[in-house]
C-alpha cells in the first residue's frame, strides 16, 4: 500500500475507535453515574454557535442552530451524548446560528439575534427571553437538573397561564396542564381518557401563553416522562430513565411558527396520495372474499363515496404476514382489480411480527433468518414472542439492511395492485408477557448515521421500534415504484414519524366520551408533527348506538382521515347498517360534502406538505391572541377545530346530550355559517339566522340529528368540486369558488387551490396547477381576481362558477375580464336568497381574470 494510502487507512482506523469508544463511554456513563447535580457553572467558554459550560463533572452544551432554535445538550460524567438522533433531522442538528457571547459577573450566555441565553452561574440556572425579555423557558429555582444513576429530570418554571399542547395522541384534554405523561410505546385496546401511555411516544410539547408559544422537545427513546404542574403547581418537569439528555428550544412567537420549526427539525408529511382523502371503509375482518365484493358494491350501488377498502388480518394465511389465506380469498389477485375497475383502492395489513416457521417455505421467516434480520436476545439467539401467528419473530428494524429487506417484503402485494399498507401491533404488541412487550434485555442493532454502530437493549429502542417499521415499508414501497406516493398507517411511532406514515389513535370504544375525545387527540397528533390522522369512525371496540354513529360521521367527514373501523365481533358499522334510512342520508351527506371539498382539503395537505402546518388545527392555532377584544380562544373542551385555516367546524361539547349549545367564535374576523351561507350577525347586526340566535362571538346551536354545526372565516375563498364517487373520477363541471366576503374593518380576502394527478411524483418536475383567489369590499361591490395558474397541470374543469355569499340581494351588474382589466364583458348573475349568495358562471381562459360585482 503507498504510503499515503498506509496514511488514510491509519487515521480512518483511529476516527473510528474513537468514535466507538466514544458511543461505548457515553453508552456506560448513562448507565453508571451515580447522583450528579448541576447546581453551579465550575466553567465556562463560548463556541461558534453557543456556549459550553462545565458544573462539577457534567457538561452542558447550548447551541443557535437558527435565531429561533436552541439545542441543549448534557452529559453528566463530562461527555456529550452522540450527536445522533432517530428524529432530529442530520441537516437540522448541523445548522448554526451566528452568536454573540453575552457575560456578566453571575451571569454567562449569548444572543442571537431573536433570543437571549443567560446562564445564572451560582446556583446554575438557565433562562431564555426574547430580545424584549418576555421569558420563553426558565429553569425552576431550587431544582437543577440532577441524574440518579442513569435518569434524569429537568425542571422549569410554569406561569399560572401557561398552557401546554402536544405529546402525540394521550388521551385527555387538550391542554396538557394539570397533567401527567409517561412515553412508552404501548398496544392500549379499548384505552380510556386517561389511559397513558398508549401507542405513540412524540416527547415534544407546545408552550403558549398570551398569543406566545414554543417547542420544547426532549429527543430520548427512553421511557420518559412528563409531568404539568402536578408535582409543582408553578412548574413542568420532563426527565427519562436512560439515554441522552438532548433537548431543543423551539422558539414562536407564533403557534404556527412553532409547528413550521418542528416540520425543520423532524421533517414534514410527504403529499399523500389524493385516495387517501377519500372515505374508507374498513373492519376487522371483511372475509371471505365474497364479503369484501359484497360491502364494494354495497358503497356503491348506496351511492356512498368511497375511495378505500381496508383487508384486516384475516386475508392472510393463519395471520401469517405476507401470505394470502386461499381459501377465503381464491381469487385475491382479481379481486384486488375488480376493486380498483370500482374505483376502490385497498390497503392491506401487514403486522411485523413474523411467524415462526422453519423449514415451512415461508418467504419472509426463511429469508429473515438467512440475513440475521430478526432481533436477538441477550445470549444471542432469536427472540421468539407470541402474537397474532403464534409464535413470531420479529425484523431489527434500526438496522439498515434489516429495514431495507424488510421493504423488499411488499414487492408480491405492489405488482398485485394493493395501494396502502397498515402496520399495527408495532409497539412492539407481545401477547403472555406480563410487560405485553419485548423484555427489556433482548439486543437490537444499531446501523444509522450519526450512531456508532452498536447494540442497544430494548429499553432504549423500544420507543422508536414502531417509527422504524413504519420507515421500513415506506422506503421500501419508494424504492417497489419509485413514481407513486406510498400511503403508510402506523400505529406506533416516535417523533419524526410523519415523515413516513399516516396514524390513527388506535383501539378506542363506541362511546360518546370517545367522540367527544377525538378532537383533542387528533388536534394534539396534529401539534406534534402528525398531520395525516384519523380515529376508527364509530369506535373499535363495541358497537354504537345509531346516533353515535351518524354523529361520528358527521365530524369525521371533516378529519384529515375518514375511516370507518371497528373490531372483531361487533355490530356492522357501514354507513347503511345500525340506524335508519334517515340516518344513512345524514351520513351520506356529510360524506358527499367531504367530497366536495375535496379541492379545499387536498390544498391544506399540500400547504402541510410543504410547512408542516397541521391539516386539523386548534382554533389558537390560527387566532393566537383570540378575538379583537382579546377575548381567549376555547383551550379547555376543544370540542371546536379548524379544518385548513378557514373551515371551523364546532362539535358539541357534551355529544351525548341534546342540549343546545354556544359555539364561542374567534371574533378577529367575522363567520358565515357553511351549511346556509348567511353572515353571522355582529354586535351591531344582532338578528336571527336560521336557528341560530346570534350575539357575537358565540352561536346559539340548536340541536339536530342531522346538524353539524361549521363556520367559514369571512375573506376566506374555498374551493370546491362536483360530487364524485371516487376520487378517481374526474369531476364533471364547474370549480366552485365559495367567497365568503370579509366584515369589518378588512376590505380582502384570500384562497388558493392546488392540484395535481394525486398519485405520481411528476408534481415535483412541474405537473401541478396552483391558482390564487383575492377579493377587494369596495363602495362599488366586490372584485374577485384569480390569479394566472402555476405548474403545468391542466384543469378538469373549463368553467369558474363564482358563488359570493352574505349577500341580501342580486347583483346589480357584473363583468369579467382578464387581469389587466381589457376585454371586459357583462356576464349574467343567479341570486340565491335561502344560501345568500349571488352566483356567476364565468369560462376559465387560463390565464386568470378579474370579476367586478355590483350589489
Ligand atoms: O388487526 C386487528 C386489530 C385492528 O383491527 C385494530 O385496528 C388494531 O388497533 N388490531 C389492533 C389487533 C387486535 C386488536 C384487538
Amino acid at each position: 500500500m503507498p504510503r499515503a494510502g498506509r496514511f488514510i487507512f491509519v487515521v480512518l482506523g483511529l476516527l473510528f475507535l474513537a468514535a466507538t469508544t466514544e458511543a461505548q463511554l457515553t453508552a456506560e456513563s448513562q448507565q453508571k453515574t451515580g447522583f450528579v447535580r448541576l447546581d453551579r457553572v465550575t466553567a465556562s467558554r463560548a463556541t461558534d454557535n453557543g456556549i459550553k459550560i462545565r458544573s462539577g463533572s457534567a457538561v452542558v452544551q447550548i447551541s443557535a442552530l437558527r435565531d429561533d432554535v436552541l439545542r441543549v445538550r448534557v452529559g453528566p460524567s463530562g461527555q456529550l451524548p452522540e450527536d445522533a438522533s432517530w428524529a432530529a433531522l442530520a441537516s437540522a442538528r448541523s445548522a448554526t446560528a451566528k452568536v454573540t457571547p453575552e457575560t456578566s459577573a453571575s451571569t454567562v450566555g449569548f444572543k442571537t439575534a431573536r433570543l437571549r441565553v443567560t446562564v445564572r452561574k451560582d446556583p446554575m440556572e438557565l433562562k431564555v427571553t426574547d430580545l424584549e425579555g418576555h421569558v420563553i423557558a426558565q429553569d425552576f429555582p431550587g431544582r437543577p437538573i440532577e441524574y440518579h444513576g442513569s435518569s434524569f429530570r429537568v425542571y422549569m418554571k410554569s406561569p399560572a397561564d401557561e398552557h401546554y399542547f402536544g405529546l402525540g395522541d394521550k388521551p385527555g384534554p387538550l391542554d396538557r396542564r394539570n397533567e401527567a405523561f409517561t412515553d412508552w410505546n404501548t398496544d392500549a385496546f379499548g384505552w380510556q381518557e386517561s389511559t397513558d401511555p398508549i401507542y405513540k411516544s412524540i416527547p415534544y410539547f407546545i408552550t403558549f401563553r398570551k398569543g406566545v408559544s414554543a417547542g420544547i422537545f426532549l429527543d430520548n427513546t427512553w421511557r420518559s416522562s412528563f409531568d404539568f404542574n402536578k408535582e409543582y403547581r408553578d412548574g413542568f418537569s420532563f426527565g427519562s430513565e436512560g439515554g441522552p439528555l438532548d433537548f431543543y428550544i423551539l422558539y414562536g412567537p407564533e403557534p404556527k411558527a412553532v409547528v413550521q420549526s418542528w416540520a425543520w427539525l423532524t421533517g414534514f408529511t410527504p403529499l399523500p396520495p389524493l385516495w387517501s382523502l377519500g372515505y374508507q371503509q374498513c373492519r376487522y375482518s371483511y372475509y371471505p372474499e365474497a364479503e369484501v365484493r359484497r360491502v364494494a358494491s354495497r358503497l356503491r350501488s348506496e351511492h356512498i363515496p368511497t375511495d378505500v377498502i381496508w383487508l384486516d388480518i384475516d386475508y392472510q394465511l393463519k395471520n401469517r404476514p405476507f401470505t394470502v389465506d386461499p381459501e377465503r380469498f381464491p381469487h385475491f389477485d382479481d379481486m384486488i382489480q375488480d376493486l380498483k375497475a370500482q374505483h376502490l383502492h385497498t390497503v392491506a395489513i401487514t403486522d411485523l411480527h413474523i411467524a415462526d416457521l422453519p423449514n415451512a417455505g415461508y418467504k419472509p421467516y426463511d429469508e429473515g433468518k438467512a440475513g440475521d434480520h430478526f432481533v436477538k436476545n441477550a445470549d444471542g439467539s432469536t427472540y421468539v414472542g407470541v402474537v397474532w401467528p403464534g409464535k413470531a419473530v420479529f425484523p431489527d428494524f434500526t438496522e439498515k439492511a434489516s429495514r431495507e429487506w424488510w421493504g423488499t417484503l411488499y414487492a408480491d402485494f405492489v405488482r398485485k395492485g394493493i395501494a396502502g399498507f397498515w402496520n399495527d401491533m408495532n409497539e412492539p404488541a407481545v401477547f403472555l408477557a406480563p410487560s405485553k412487550t419485548m423484555p427489556d434485555d433482548v439486543q437490537h442493532r444499531i446501523d444509522e448515521p450519526g450512531f456508532a454502530p452498536r447494540t442497544a437493549s430494548h429499553l432504549e429502542i423500544h420507543n422508536v421500534f414502531g417509527m422504524e417499521n413504519s420507515r421500513g415499508t415506506y422506503e421500501g414501497l419508494r424504492k417497489l415504484a419509485p413514481d407513486t406516493r406510498p400511503f403508510v398507517m402506523t400505529r406506533a411511532s416516535y417523533a419524526g414519524g410523519q415523515r413516513y406514515s399516516a396514524t390513527w389513535s388506535g383501539d378506542n370504544s363506541s362511546t360518546w366520551n370517545h367522540l367527544r375525545q377525538t378532537t383533542p387527540q387528533l388536534i394534539n397528533l396534529g401539534l406534534s408533527g402528525f398531520a395525516m390522522t384519523g380515529a376508527d369512525v364509530g369506535r373499535f371496540a363495541g358497537s354504537p348506538q345509531p346516533e353515535l354513529l351518524t354523529r361520528w360521521l358527521e365530524v369525521a367527514a371533516f378529519h384529515p382521515i375518514d375511516r370507518d373501523h371497528t373490531a372483531i365481533g361487533t355490530n356492522p358499522q357501514e354507513p347503511w347498517e345500525n340506524g335508519t334510512r334517515e340516518d344513512l342520508n345524514i351520513r351520506r351527506h356529510y360524506i358527499e360534502e367531504r367530497y366536495r371539498l375535496m379541492p379545499y382539503l387536498y390544498t391544506t395537505a399540500e400547504e402541510m406538505s410543504r410547512t408542516g402546518l397541521p391539516i386539523m388545527r386548534p382554533l389558537f392555532l390560527e387566532f393566537p391572541n383570540g378575538g379583537t377584544g382579546g377575548e381567549p380562544v376555547d383551550l379547555s373542551t376543544g370540542n371546536a377545530f379548524l379544518l385548513g385555516p378557514d373551515l371551523l367546524v364546532a362539535q358539541s361539547p357534551y355529544p351525548d346530550e341534546m342540549d343546545d349549545y354556544t359555539v364561542a367564535l374567534p371574533s378577529a374576523v367575522g363567520w358565515y355559517n357553511y351549511w346556509t351561507g348567511a353572515r353571522i350577525a355582529t354586535d351591531s347586526d344582532r338578528k336571527a339566522i336560521d336557528n341560530d340566535v346570534v350575539t357575537q362571538p358565540e352561536v346559539h346551536v340548536h340541536r339536530s340529528l342531522d346538524t353539524l354545526p361549521v363556520f367559514v372565516r369571512a375573506g376566506a375563498i374555498v374551493p370546491e368540486q362536483p360530487l364524485v364517487q371516487s376520487t378517481d373520477e374526474k369531476p364533471q363541471g364547474p370549480l366552485t369558488l365559495r367567497v365568503y366576503p370579509p366584515i369589518g374593518a378588512n376590505k380582502e380576502c384570500s384562497g388558493s387551490l392546488y392540484l395535481d394527478d394525486g398519485v405520481s411524483y411528476a408534481f415535483q418536475k412541474g405537473e401541478f396547477l396552483r391558482l390564487g383567489f383575492t377579493c377587494r369590499l369596495s363602495a362599488q361591490g366586490l372584485m374577485v381576481t384569480v390569479t394566472a395558474p402555476t405548474g403545468s397541470f391542466a384543469p378538469w374543469w373549463k368553467l369558474l362558477s363564482v358563488e359570493v355569499y352574505g349577500a341580501s340581494r342580486p347583483a346589480a351588474a357584473a363583468s369579467a375580464s382578464a387581469l389587466d382589466g381589457s376585454g371586459a364583458t357583462q356576464i349574467s348573475t343567479g341570486y340565491d336568497d335561502e344560501h345568500h349568495r349571488i352566483t356567476a358562471l364565468i369560462p376559465d381562459t387560463g390565464k386568470g381574470l378579474e370579476l367586478q360585482l355590483t350589489y
